[in-house]
């Protein structure tokens, strides 16, 4: 078998503004944990993300900015690829959906859709607002219900009823943008995607995805028992990438697409945003036209991308219809030999306070400020410890205070710390020699052992709960040998048995550092320094964890962490008050 390649994908962040820690736990970062771990092995993985920019809240949010949309999308885009490099997010390529590889890929699709027969026109009736001059997306026609009598009921659904609505529905109807009440309704042609004739074929497949996580299968299928529905996949909408039919030759029963109708119409944000997954790994290798190894195609399309590659994909739950449904059928339908998703990694809500996250109430933690209060490693270790895998999780400030000052503060900064303050008070900044190990050190190295195993296991499987789980435990056993060894007291009878601890715990640092680097790679990379290791060099355990145990030798030198210098320093009471009275401490 050929060595398979590590194609990761995360779910696209929208651009419309800073995205909060839900959305990084949900995707973008188990994306990251997965790809640094990969990595680690010495497996090629292409790691790519994007923003998704189409779409009418973008254009609304624009408007709210009084900036162009094109230009609004431009600085989000540099403020949200900023904070994701200050996550430590190791994206190979951070692209942009609005970019021209995805146009054209995207309008590839379509054009091969419609000549496959895939893509069908329909003419539907559309709310038109006319003194704003556009036609409206259901959600901003409101009205009142016809169910309830609610005066706020938006066209798609009320949310004082839940009913679901159709803006025709609606009483004493009106633009959400204007408030005028000057709308009708008009014809208007629109391109449907044939997804019901993909049912069987779907169905088979996700059969034999049987490494899916059950949250994952579970929403497939609820969608294919439920009948699955053809799609519009075109918007009467300015912003988008423009429906390009005038290009497109005739269907199989000989139909031109009446181009003159569709002139002027974007494509269904959702229809393009998947695609921007082999959009943006165009822009990586366009980005870089000199280098040969860059060969986008080789990931995407043709016998050895669909044999050796394989591709995992990582979102939060209600993106997982759209993956598993949606983009398929894209896949499927255009017959040209493209990569389906092998693994789809979904997950349920990071709540606060087990209320929801909300960006539009300001609710919550955005990235901005989180790295603002504290460095990323915290975030991380929080975030994929308690990763919202088999349910929802909920941050509370107390709940993340106790993770991490027992964790990162009292478990590995303190076995860091002692270990090279110590050796400096007692032995100088080199590494001693001590001898060959003995029972203890046997103890320690076949419990790494299974551990290290079990480990591996969890981040290739992505249970990454679990894993931090096992890593953390991993760390234990450095505390629990310094305990049992005691240099501190073996040195005043026997200085040899004193060093051999020592060595040891030094080697237990850079194989922590190693392990670590997924999860917490900052704090990884600055151990490594201390113990003048380039961060690099710290791949994934090939052989024996006994081998792992004696790479440094003695004489080594390190650095000493300053005086008041900790590696994590822990969250205060009154920190957590603080927090608490300026994010809120109730889920509402
Ligand atoms: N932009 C996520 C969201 O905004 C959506 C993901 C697209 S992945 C192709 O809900
Ligand atoms: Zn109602």
């Amino acid at each position: 078998m050929t060595k398979k390649r590590i194609l990761v994908t995360s779910a696209l962040p929208y651009i419309n503004g800073i995205k909060h820690l839900g959305n990084l736990a949900g995707s973008m970062l188990p994306a990251d944990v997965y790809a640094r771990y990969q990595r680690a092995r010495e497996r090629e993985t292409l790691f790519i993300c994007a923003t998704d920019e189409h779409g009418t809240p973008a254009e609304l949010a624009a408007l709210e900015e009084g900036l162009p949309v094109a230009e609004y999308c431009a600085k989000w885009w540099a403020v949200q690829k900023q904070l994701c490099e200050g996550f430590g997010l190791s994206f190979d390529h951070f692209g942009r959906s609005s970019s021209i590889q995805n146009r054209e890929l995207t309008q590839h699709f379509a054009k091969v859709l419609w000549e496959r027969g895939h893509i069908e026109e329909r003419t539907t009736r559309q709310v038109y607002s006319l003194d704003d001059k556009r036609f409206l997306p259901d959600r901003y026609v409101i009205g009142t219900c016809p169910h309830c009598n609610y005066d706020r009921a938006r066209g798609d659904q009320c949310e004082n009823c839940t009913r679901v609505l159709d803006p025709a529905d609606l009483k004493s109807p009106r633009s959400a943008l204007s408030g005028s009440s000057q709308i009708e309704l008009r014809d208007s042609k629109h391109l449907f995607l044939k997804q019901a004739a993909f049912s069987d074929e779907l169905r088979k497949w996700i059969g034999t995805r049987t490494e899916w996580p059950n949250l994952v299968s579970s929403i497939a299928l609820k969608w294919l028992d439920e009948g699955l529905q053809d799609r519009g996949i075109t918007r009467d909408l300015a912003w988008g990438v423009p429906v390009n039919a005038e290009t497109w030759g005739p269907n199989p029963q000989g139909k031109q697409p009446d181009a003159e109708s569709l002139k002027g119409k974007v494509f269904y944000v959702w229809f393009d945003a998947p695609i921007e997954y082999i959009g943006a790994t165009k822009e990586w290798a366009d980005a870089a036209p000199e280098s040969n190894s860059r060969d986008w195609k080789s990931w995407w399309q043709g016998d050895s991308a669909r044999e050796n590659v394989r591709y995992v994909e990582f979102m939060g739950k209600d993106n997982v219809p759209f993956h598993t449904v949606g983009f398929p059928v894209t896949i499927l339908g255009a017959n040209e030999k493209w990569k389906l998703v092998d693994q789809i990694k979904g997950f349920n809500w990071l709540n606060y306070y087990g209320g929801k996250f909300s960006t539009s109430q300001k609710r919550g933690i955005f990235m901005d400020t989180a790295l603002e209060i504290l460095p990323p490693d915290y975030w991380r270790w929080y975030l994929t410890a308690n990763a919202p895998e088999s349910a929802d999780s909920s941050f509370t400030w107390q709940h993340f205070a106790d993770t991490v000052n027992k964790d990162l503060a009292d478990v590995l900064g303190n076995f860091v710390n002692r270990t090279l303050k110590f050796t400096d008070s007692k032995f100088g900044q080199a590494i001693p020699d001590g001898g060959t190990p003995g029972p203890k050190e046997t103890k320690l190295t076949d419990e790494l052992e299974r551990r290290f195993g079990i480990y591996s296991v969890f981040l290739e499987e992505i249970q990454l709960r679990k894993a931090a789980a096992e890593l953390r435990a991993i760390w234990v056993l450095g505390n629990e040998y310094l305990a049992d060894a005691a240099p501190w007291t073996t040195i005043r009878t026997d200085r040899n048995a004193a060093a051999l601890s020592i060595r040891t715990a030094f080697n237990l640092i850079r194989l922590f550092a190693c392990l670590s680097s997924p999860v917490i790679p900052f704090a990884a990379g600055a151990m490594a320094r201390s113990l003048n290791l380039n961060p690099k060099t710290l791949l994934w355990p090939k052989g024996k964890i006994a081998e792992e145990l004696v790479v440094l030798k003695p004489g080594h030198t390190f650095n000493v962490p300053g005086q008041g210098d900790v590696m994590f320093a822990k969250i205060s009471p009154e920190q957590i008050a603080a927090w608490e009275t300026r994010f809120g401490n109730s889920g509402a």
